[in-house]
């Protein structure tokens, strides 16, 4: 593909004539000054000066979800979209159950231009991309509707855009739905039954900072050690959705699931800066348009798989318990108060919760 791509850069470099008439490339002045374009095409191309648009594009995307997940169905979405608008120019190989590492492996290949793509919890970018903590803040969302208003609006394409000064290109937001902890001994239910636990949480200063204020004790770690971790007993709860808590068999190792739902922390799909630079203004467009093309896909899916999973775990022995929300809520000033600093993040929060 390389080949046949670079070899119409050196038709048009070495005089565009349309096919079928007789190229300069026929001729032996013609034939060196196609070998000499096709030398520094070859030349630009290894230095990474030539666009990208130039060549045909093929790109990875990491998830560490299982292939029937929405992130990753919701990915391949995208890249049939892209694929087809492209003419088949840009292709995208979604990468599913971590084989291309952990969520933080993941977000440093992109960062260097070695990956092009990433769907990972905007938690994961918390302490890169700071402005990605607002949406993650507790009890800042009062539904899914709300959530999927503050996304869809020019609030989420400042939080996407935000990113790029750390390297990264925010395509998208998808659904996390809300996180609540789960628990290996005995059931949560009010605040006073969190403390003193030790609570495994994601790699994140705020996720850190919550669990702290609800007088737990924070293990923060990647998804890929929780199950062992729950298991041991090296970690007495952790916290997550409903797809995330069945498809890692979580509920098999901590069955009392008390609804906290603390958080709404959406998903973010990253694509690499270093990369994107060297696309053309058209095919950035195409990728754009079909990642958010992706969402409402993504959203039908979540909705489905939250309802499956829940059934699921159920089925398998969980226990689901409800639990006094508002003392949960009330704990959490210390939260808003040490992440939400800057006047930018203020706004942006009032903004939020006075958004009809
Ligand atoms: C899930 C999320 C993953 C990962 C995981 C975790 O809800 O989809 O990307 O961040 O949580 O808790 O590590």
């Amino acid at each position: 593909m390389l080949h046949k791509t670079l070899q119409d850069t050196v038709h048009d470099v070495a005089g565009g004539r349309p096919r079928g008439r007789q190229s300069p490339s026929a001729s032996p002045r013609g034939k060196s000054v196609a070998r000499a374009a096709v030398s520094a095409c070859l030349a630009l191309a290894a230095m990474g000066a030539l666009p990208l648009s130039a060549q045909a594009a093929e790109f990875r995307s990491a998830d560490i979800h299982p292939d029937d997940y929405p992130t990753v169905q919701a990915v391949r979405y995208m890249a049939d979209l892209v694929k087809q608008r492209s003419n088949g120019k840009m292709t995208i190989t979604v990468f599913s159950g971590s084989k291309l590492g952990s969520e933080n492996d993941s977000i440093e290949q992109v960062k260097l231009g070695a990956l092009t793509m990433a769907r990972v919890s905007s938690a994961a970018m918390h302490n890169i991309c700071q402005n990605t903590r607002v949406p993650s803040l507790p009890f800042l969302f009062r539904s899914t509707d709300h959530l999927h208003k503050v996304l869809d609006s020019d609030i989420g394409e400042q939080l996407l855009k935000s990113c790029e000064k750390a390297g990264f290109v925010g395509l998208a937001w998808y659904d996390s739905g809300s996180r609540s902890m789960y628990t290996r001994n005995k059931p949560i239910k009010t605040l006073a039954d969190a403390k003193g636990l030790k609570i495994r949480v994601q790699q994140s200063d705020l996720s850190v900072a919550m669990v702290e204020a609800m007088g737990a004790n924070a293990t923060p770690m990647s998804m890929g050690e929780v199950y062992t971790s729950l298991k041991t007993g090296l970690v007495d709860a952790a916290e997550n959705n409903f797809p995330s808590y069945e498809s890692a068999h979580h509920y098999e190792v901590a069955k009392y699931f008390s609804l906290t739902e603390h958080t709404m922390t959406p998903e973010i799909l990253i694509f690499s800066k270093r990369q994107w630079d060297k696309l053309s203004p058209q095919d950035q467009k195409i990728l754009r348009d079909a990642a958010k093309e992706s969402v409402p896909y993504m959203r039908k899916l979540w909705a489905e798989r939250e309802d499956k999973s829940r059934q699921v775990v159920e089925k398998g022995g969980a226990q689901i318990v409800q639990v006094d929300k508002a003392s949960f809520q009330q704990a959490m000033a210390p939260v808003y108060a040490k992440f939400v600093t800057t006047p930018e993040m203020k706004e942006l929060v009032q903004r939020i919760q006075t958004m009809e």
